[in-house]
């Protein structure tokens, strides 16, 4: 029996106190994420259960249990205190996914101070705009990366502290450099967790900027009301679990699942610092016996395009239940994960803004492979009417996904930033930017984000739908789907296509690829040009950078890309 039980009983009468009430929290109490998901835990009983399995690279490994990380935790905390860090004042973590990183979050948070997680892969111009609007007070990183801090360090007056975590004793540190080990600092036992309340700012993720320039998304302390309770209903995290969440921290799936809804229900948690390799993850699989998977349709993509074949020669059976986040999980995908691992993927919606998930498949219930499945109890969603953003009534309208307000893990403002979130609310609805349908059944279906619909002859096209069809073609690997200028249709499909290997590009593809989809879905969403690329632009969470090449369609300017994986 999964942790949500039945989802039609959790929709009725349900209240976020549910979720509070299993965390001990009451109005008006201090709330600490740093301290709910490390002492809380150790005085459950759970001080020596494992917290974390941690690979890095070569296979090496680290163990840490609960009580582990409650020390970690306080160590780190008790040496930004000492540094003069503020309740309050941002702390960036600049690190590659090594355990500093997930214990440096929580031990930030322990004293009050403020995390921002930024991806260690960013260059200097993409970290200099992020810790400059967010004044920075700190950053916490590695040797490889420090060079980066430095190259931009004289631009940021608010920048007091460079912590380096593995710094070489022969290496002289500059100005406004500190070497701090974990390994070698004393432990502290005893820490003065600042009292921080509900409302208390915590976490300041940059959006992955799929849209626009990135924007600081707010976040606060009473999010964990959110988070932890759709970790246990949407992940079903349990006690015997080992789970993985395959997300990077500077990516909020990161943060809200592969951190804080890990740890706040005591689970015992795995991270393997690599990037992706279809091998090497089937292998962390059996080797660590890993139950729950948290993983990415642009990962789940690449399993599929290694195939079948190199499945069976590890031991996956340990794994009961796979989720999915990020970007529109195929039909296919969904299809193709139940034949091969014996388990759907099921796919969860949601966006830093909104902390936690909002719309999904729940353990137990029918699912619609192609659909994005329904909201988390307590979350009122609806596909709203673009113009007076009211609910549209007749299912099957694609319209834009409208949010009610008002869980606990929305975010609570952009960073200096009032008038853009001031912008995402319209007739009392926070608009998610994102078009989609609903069905009669109430399954959400995803079109598209607002930006991304296309308009040929005044049908409406989604490239989402495009791609998925695409993805069903025998020589297709990965496709982006964005509009060109038309003169007569206004606009029309074009497909950006990476074949599988032993299938050549060339006019005989294009035309049979193009045949294929028309044949498929329709002639207007049949692409009027494909074009044979090596690999798509991609953001660092895996998104396909859709602006990017419809900027380049149109003859735009492209804008910020800082987020993309291969800048
Ligand atoms: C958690 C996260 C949010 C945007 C969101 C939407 C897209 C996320 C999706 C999905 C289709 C899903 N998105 N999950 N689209 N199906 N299951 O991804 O946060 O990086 O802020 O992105 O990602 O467009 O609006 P974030």
């Amino acid at each position: 029996m999964s942790n949500i039980g039945s989802y039609e009983q959790r929709i009725k009468n349900f209240d976020w106190s549910l979720s509070e009430k299993e965390l001990d929290y009451k109005a008006g109490d201090v709330l600490n994420i740093g301290w709910h998901c490390t002492d809380r835990i150790c005085r459950q009983g759970k001080a020596d259960k494992l917290a974390l399995i941690w690979e890095g690279r070569g296979g090496k490994e680290k163990r840490y249990t609960f009580n582990d990380i409650r020390l970690a935790t306080n160590t780190i905390g008790a040496f930004l205190r000492g540094q003069g860090i503020k309740p309050n004042e941002r702390v960036c973590l600049f690190l590659d996914k090594v355990p500093e990183l997930y214990l440096g979050f929580l031990g930030i948070l322990k004293i009050g101070a403020v995390v921002q997680p930024l991806f260690s892969a960013f260059g200097d111009e993409s970290l200099h705009v992020r810790l400059e609007n967010a004044e920075t007070a700190a950053v916490i990183t590695q040797k490889k990366h420090v060079s980066k801090v430095r190259k931009i360090r004289d631009k940021l007056p608010h920048l007091r502290h460079i912590v380096v975590v593995d710094a070489d004793p022969a290496a002289p540190l500059q100005e406004r450099e500190t070497a701090f080990s974990l390994e070698k600092a004393a432990p502290v036992e005893h820490l003065d967790i600042h009292p921080t309340s509900a409302e208390t700012p915590s976490v300041l993720h940059y959006t992955s900027g799929t849209t626009g320039m990135p924007k600081g998304v707010q976040h606060v302390h009473y999010s964990l009301i959110s988070q932890y309770l759709t970790a246990r209903w949407v992940l079903d995290l349990r006690d015997d679990d080992i789970y993985w969440c395959t997300a990077d921290p500077g990516w909020v799936t990161g943060t809200s699942y592969g951190i804080i809804g890990a740890w706040a229900t005591g689970t015992t948690q795995c991270v393997l610092d690599l990037g992706f390799m279809t091998e090497a993850w089937y292998k962390f699989i059996e080797k660590h016996r890993v139950t729950v998977w948290y993983s990415a349709p642009t990962a789940i993509r690449s399993l599929m395009k290694t195939g079948e074949e190199v499945v069976k020669k590890y031991d996956l059976s340990s794994l009961r239940h796979l989720v999915s986040v990020g970007e529109p999980l195929n039909a296919e995908a969904v299809i193709w994960s139940e034949k091969v691992y014996g388990l759907p993927f099921h796919d969860s919606y949601w966006q830093t803004e909104t902390g936690s998930i909002m719309i999904s498949n729940y353990p137990g219930m029918k699912i619609k492979p192609g659909s994005m499945g329904r909201p988390f109890p307590g979350i009122t969603a609806a596909v709203l009417d673009p113009n007076s953003f009211a609910p549209l009534d007749e299912p099957g309208k694609v319209g834009l996904i409208g949010l009610r307000p008002g869980w606990p893990s929305m975010m609570r403002t952009y960073w200096k930033n009032e008038e853009t979130y001031r912008q995402k609310f319209q007739n009392g609805w926070y608009l998610t930017g994102d078009r989609a349908r609903l069905d009669k059944d109430g399954y959400f279906w995803f079109v598209g984000r607002d930006d991304d619909v296309i308009n040929t002859g005044g049908h409406l096209v989604s490239p989402f739908e495009v791609e998925s069809a695409l993805l069903e073609h025998p020589a297709v690997a990965e496709s982006a789907v964005v509009s060109k200028p038309d003169d007569i249709n206004m606009e029309v499909v074009k497909a950006f296509v990476a074949l599988k290997p032993g299938h050549p590009p060339g006019a005989d593809s294009e035309l049979e690829i193009m045949n294929f989809i028309r044949k498929k879905l329709s002639p207007l969403a049949m692409p009027q040009e494909i074009e044979f690329v090596e690999s798509l632009p991609k953001t660092r969470s895996g998104k396909i950078m859709r602006r990017l090449l419809h900027a380049r369609e149109w003859g735009e300017e492209i804008g910020d890309t800082s987020s993309l994986e291969n800048d």
